[in-house]
């Protein structure tokens, strides 16, 4: 469907032609937007919930400040589609998470608007006191800061760290919590309870009506306004707001809470906002996926549903012919609980990646062996260190990209004490359309670098299954099981678990002329390749190598004292990967076979669908025939 601009939007390419609107005009440009991003993501798909929310805050904080000079920091950067369309995007948001389109988040390289590339959350309010505290030390006394939080990401450590060192910055920095009362699944833990009680404490209301009305008169007074700003500390001093609420205690000033969707409103409250100088938060409610009635009502699902009907809003199923494969998520899903059934030490946690990971099911069936910890995935990690070391068997469950936040964890509390702590990390390698910030593409190298640590990766769903069961029998210590998006092949759901010995791989096709040694789904690409070669009459041997860590060397003597030409294929980083795993062996032993490495290269590979990535990084099957081909005919 062609994006349909209405009349407003269609002459509004950036903010300068935006302030040039009456507030008046702003419920419509909300409107004729929301309609513009459901044209564009319905049949090209994205964030959409949380997209659908911001519209308004977008709108009134480009009305307001003055971006590109001062700065918006969206947190995450999902829900700044508004954004990305009224900067100099709008003509190009068709291709939004497209091979040599647009980012689904804000990206540096790409707009001057984008004052902080993101992705993984919680990082808006240390950056924006990084941009605040450089102003104020290059004298730009003027420049506003504003970073923009949702209440999921504001349970991330990083977040409450920004605001602990923010508080007694003195910086010119504001903090707007876009609190829509849900991350991707329900919203869990102590945060979500206190924003429920702020917005319906009587004392609060009461407060807050007070504070409105001088700030009121302080706008009027414009920058020289902090003797009236002093007004509003007095009305609060001493009061409950005061003393129990939890920004203040940061030496936050905190406003709110306030309808977020309300465009006019907002943009008068950001205006007053702008003349109060240190660090503020403003509270806004917003309706997560607002503007379509499926998406209000289904908001876990509509969070990024995939394509949909533009007119009814039901999601379109992906149009598979014949049997369709499981996810790898549900094979995963479905696995532990049969594994929790037979074992009563398993439970499973997951930082606020409930459906994502497919824990949801085991939630429905054992609701007090699951945990959503909140999007934590440094607690996630060492809270699992704390039930290992008491007896119990966690599955932590966290997508590899996100891993990356909990590198110490894994070595100073799992590993160094040898702990029984299974990691599951789903989106292992190339992502697809999310791009280079979730790309799943260094676990493999820094997991081997950890003691103790058992890293593994299933060619296929029933090697998956297996290699969960191995990982919980007892005394095995940390191990990782990595695996990728999407579906592979129908795993084998009735054969009785089978434990595979750790450090074990599989010869799958013996040949003389290359040796291809694969860890994980991308031997199903080798395989492919061995049959093309076949037909061209080369002989390939082929090994699903199962352990990165720790190695079989066994088979590895067997190949390498037969092959003088050995390819390895991973989808992961080729710095210090598996490839380099294999070089380190060769190297180790003497063994002078010449060796390519097929993987991730060494650069920040940018938003594609699967396919396009896999060829531009040169190892789906096309690449590895190719590979095999120069090797033996250079
Ligand atoms: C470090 C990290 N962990 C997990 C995610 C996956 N993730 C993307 S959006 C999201 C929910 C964010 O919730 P909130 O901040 O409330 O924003 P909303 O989507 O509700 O607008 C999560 C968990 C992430 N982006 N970064």
């Amino acid at each position: 469907m062609t994006p349909v601009q209405g009349k407003l939007l269609t002459n509004i390419n950036y903010p300068s032609e935006l302030k040039k609107l009456n507030e008046n005009q702003l419920p419509d440009l909300c409107r004729e937007i929301r309609d513009f991003i459901l044209d564009v993501t319905s049949s090209n798909p994205g964030h959409l919930g949380a997209s659908l929310g911001a519209v308004e805050l977008a709108v009134a904080l480009h009305y307001v400040f003055n971006a590109p000079d001062d700065k918006l920091i969206w947190d995450v950067g999902h829900q700044a589609y508004a954004h990305k369309i009224l900067t100099g995007r709008k003509e190009r948001f068709h291709q939004l998470r497209k091979h040599d389109g647009i980012s689904g988040f804000p990206k540096r390289t790409e707009s001057e608007y984008d004052a902080f590339g993101t992705g993984h959350s919680s990082t808006s309010i240390s950056a924006a006191l990084g941009m605040a505290i450089a102003s104020k030390m290059q004298g730009e006394q003027e420049r506003q800061h504003v970073a923009i939080i949702g209440d999921g990401s504001m349970t991330g450590g990083m977040a409450l760290e920004g605001l602990n060192n923010a508080g007694v910055s003195n910086t010119n920095l504001l903090v707007i919590l876009n609190d829509n009362g849900i991350a991707i699944d329900k919203s869990t833990g102590a945060l979500k309870e206190y924003l429920i009680h702020i917005q319906t404490s009587r004392t609060y209301n009461r407060l807050k009506n007070i504070t409105w009305k001088i700030l009121g008169k302080a706008s009027k007074y414009g920058p020289n306004s902090q003797r009236i700003v002093q007004q509003i500390e007095n009305a609060i001093k001493g009061s409950l707001l005061k003393k129990s609420n939890l920004f203040e205690s940061f030496s936050f000033r905190y406003f709110g809470p306030i309808d977020g969707n309300d465009v006019v409103r907002l943009t008068k409250v950001l205006k007053d906002l702008k003349n109060i100088k240190g660090p503020r938060i403003l509270h806004v409610m917003t309706v997560k996926g607002k503007g379509l009635k499926e998406a209000e009502n289904n908001q876990t699902v509509y969070h990024s549903p995939g394509a949909f009907d533009r007119k009814t809003g039901k999601i379109i199923d992906e149009k598979c012919p014949g049997k369709q494969a499981p996810k790898w998520q549900h094979v995963f899903g479905k696995t532990i609980i049969e594994l929790a059934e037979q074992n009563e030490k398993i439970v499973g946690i997951t930082p606020a990646m409930l459906s994502g990971s497919s824990l949801n099911m085991m939630l429905q069936k054992m609701p007090h062996r699951v945990f959503d910890v909140g999007i934590a995935e440094q607690h996630a990690v060492t809270f699992a260190a704390g039930l290992a070391s008491s007896g119990l068997i966690p599955f932590c469950n966290i997508y590899s990209t996100f891993m990356q936040r909990a590198f110490d964890q894994l070595i100073h509390d799992v590993a160094l004490q040898n702990l029984d702590v299974v990691f599951c990390l789903d989106r292992g390698g190339l992502v697809g359309e999310d791009g280079a910030t979730h790309h799943g593409a260094y676990d493999l190298a820094y997991f081997r670098s950890i003691p103790n640590m058992t890293v593994s990766a299933p060619m296929n769903e029933s090697e998956l299954r297996s290699l969960m069961y191995t990982a919980q029998l007892p005394g095995q210590g940390p191990f990782s099981i990595r695996y990728p998006k999407g579906r592979g092949v129908m795993p084998d759901w009735k054969t009785p678990f089978v434990e595979i010995p750790v450090g074990k791989g599989k010869m799958l096709h013996e040949g003389k002329d290359v040796a291809i040694l694969s860890i994980g789904h991308v031997g199903n690409f080798a395989t492919e390749a061995c049959k093309v070669l076949a037909e061209e009459k080369t002989d390939v041997t082929h090994c699903d190598m199962r352990f990165v860590k720790p190695l079989d060397e066994r088979l590895l003597h067997e190949v390498f004292s037969q092959h003088s030409h050995v390819l390895t294929v991973e989808d992961g980083s080729l710095q210090g990967g598996f490839g380099s795993a294999i070089l380190e062996f060769a190297q180790d032993h003497g063994y002078g076979a010449a060796i390519k490495r097929l993987g991730v290269p060494d650069r920040y590979v940018e938003q594609g669908s699967l396919e396009e990535l896999y060829r531009e990084c040169g190892y789906d099957t096309a690449g590895i025939v190719q590979a095999v081909k120069q090797m033996i005919r250079p």
